[in-house]
This record gives structure tokens, C-alpha cells and sequence, in this order.
């Protein structure tokens, strides 16, 4: 199987350094092979040049497209050089790549997931610390995306997200373009695919500054429980098999 590891990354001189170091000593499980590609799209900083020094792959892009279009031009990417599976991880090194595997380990498995989501919440103990503000966003995306598709995802904003080929060929298409991640697990939904979830340990941003704070949280929320509803009523009315637990 070959993975596409993509890592969006704004500014992130301080983090990919490490983050890519890591990758590198990180030993491919049994039939898997990975590359990485850092999508770049208008760092002023050193992002590119730590990215190449670390010996990636860096996909620059012409403009600043945000969030969701930098992980949509890594997916397009995937795609288009037929890698059978894509994931997602930030370029701030929040997601430990030694975590990688338990989001592979479903894949195999005969009815493997389209889309499996990388959850900080589900470690028994929380592992990871965040606001309350946060928190409380995060609980009332989990309700919406419950409420309207029937999701049971406890970590609706993560980042840390594996894409099989049905999700690869979706998302190649059409991908959310800011604050994209709850939005395209309804997308996904609307789209008839399976998606489920692993938990896995997370961590602080390594250094950097966070792309989300005062007012952008505000019309974040607006903006993504409006489209996870809008997602709804595209959904085509019949029943869908739920995903088998990628940790089972
Ligand atoms: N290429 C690209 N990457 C971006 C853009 N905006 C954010 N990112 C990257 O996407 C990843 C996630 O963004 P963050 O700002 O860390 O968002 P977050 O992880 O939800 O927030 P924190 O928990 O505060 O770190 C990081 O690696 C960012 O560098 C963008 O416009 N272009
Ligand atoms: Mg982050």
C-alpha cells in the first residue's frame, strides 16, 4: 500500500523541522511505504526551506488558498499519482507521526473505512488539554454531526485523518475550503462513504501560531454548523452500514 503523508503548513518553520526529522526514523509497517509532500501555500517564513532541508516534498503553491485548499491540493496530488491512501497531519507537529499506524491498521482490514479520524478523546484519560471554549465547540459540532448524519465521531475537529480511495476520489472533486474538517466528515456522510474513528495521542503545537483565535472561532462555528446542516439535505435518505471500528 502507498501512503501520501500530507502536512499543511502556514508558517511552520519552528515545528516541520522536528516533525519531518520524525518521520524519517519512523519504521513503515509490514507492506506499507510512505512519502510526504508539505503543502505551502504563501508562508513568509522559512517553511519551504525547512521543508526541503528535511528532504520532503514541498507542493507551493501560487496563492494562498487556506486550510482547506492546501489539504485538497495534497489530496489532488495523491490522486492524480494513484496512492492508494492519503493522511492528513499538521505541519505544527500537534499529531505524533508514531501515532500513524493506529489510523493505517483499519485499511486493512477486509471492510476497511473510507475515512478514519485520529480522536484526542478517547485515550481513557484525555491526553491532550485544550480550552474550555474549544471544548465546548468541539461538543456541539460532535452534537450536530450526530443529530443530522448520524456520525458517532467524538473528535469532530481533527486533523489527524486517514483518506482511503473513496475518500481520496471525493475529496479530489470537492473539498470544504476554511475550517474544513467537520464539514467534510458530513460531505463524506452525504457521500454514502463509511467513516470512523481511532483514539490517538496528541499533543501542544510545537511552536507557531494557531490559524484559529477570538472572532475567527466565533464565525467558525456559524460557518460549519450551517454547512454540516446544508451537508444533511443532500443527503440521499437511505440507510448506510456503519464502518467497522478501525481499532477492533
Ligand atoms: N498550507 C497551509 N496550511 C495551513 C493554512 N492554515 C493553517 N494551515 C496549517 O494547517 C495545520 C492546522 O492549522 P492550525 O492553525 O494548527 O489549527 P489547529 O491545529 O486546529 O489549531 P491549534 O490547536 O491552535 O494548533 C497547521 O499545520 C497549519 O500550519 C493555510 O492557509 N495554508
Ligand atoms: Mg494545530
Amino acid at each position: 500500500m502507498r501512503l501520501l503523508l500530507v502536512i499543511p503548513a502556514f508558517n511552520e518553520q519552528d515545528s516541520l523541522g522536528g516533525l519531518l526529522t520524525e518521520i524519517k526514523a519512523l519504521p513503515a509497517p509490514d507492506g506499507v511505504t510512505f512519502d510526504a509532500v508539505v503543502v505551502d501555500d504563501g508562508s513568509s517564513d522559512r517553511t519551504q526551506e525547512v521543508a526541503r532541508a528535511n528532504g520532503a516534498r514541498v507542493l507551493r503553491l501560487c496563492r494562498n488558498l487556506g486550510i482547506g485548499g492546501a489539504v485538497q491540493a495534497g489530496i489532488q496530488l495523491a490522486h492524480r499519482e494513484g496512492f492508494d491512501a492519503a493522511v492528513q497531519m499538521d505541519g505544527d507537529g500537534q499529531h505524533p507521526p508514531a501515532e500513524l499506524v493506529k489510523l493505517i491498521v483499519g485499511l486493512q482490514l477486509p471492510d476497511a473505512p473510507d475515512l478514519v479520524v485520529g480522536t484526542r478523546y478517547r485515550e481513557g484519560k484525555d491526553n491532550f488539554r485544550s480550552t474550555a471554549m474549544r471544548r465546548l465547540g468541539s461538543w456541539w459540532l460532535k452534537a450536530i454531526l450526530r443529530i443530522t448524519g448520524g456520525l458517532k465521531i467524538s473528535d469532530p475537529t481533527s486533523g489527524f485523518r486517514l483518506y482511503g480511495p473513496r475518500a481520496l476520489r471525493l475529496f479530489n472533486r470537492t473539498y470544504p475550503y476554511d475550517f474544513p474538517e467537520p464539514e467534510s466528515l458530513a460531505m463524506a456522510r452525504a457521500a454514502g462513504l463509511t467513516v470512523t474513528e481511532v483514539p490517538v495521542m496528541m499533543r501542544e503545537r510545537q511552536g507557531g501560531q494557531s490559524s484559529i483565535s477570538g472572532y475567527t472561532s466565533i464565525y467558525y462555528m456559524l460557518k460549519v454548523t450551517l454547512a454540516v446542516v446544508l451537508a444533511y439535505f443532500r443527503t440521499p435518505k437511505r440507510p448506510r452500514p456503519e464502518a467497522p471500528d478501525a481499532a477492533a
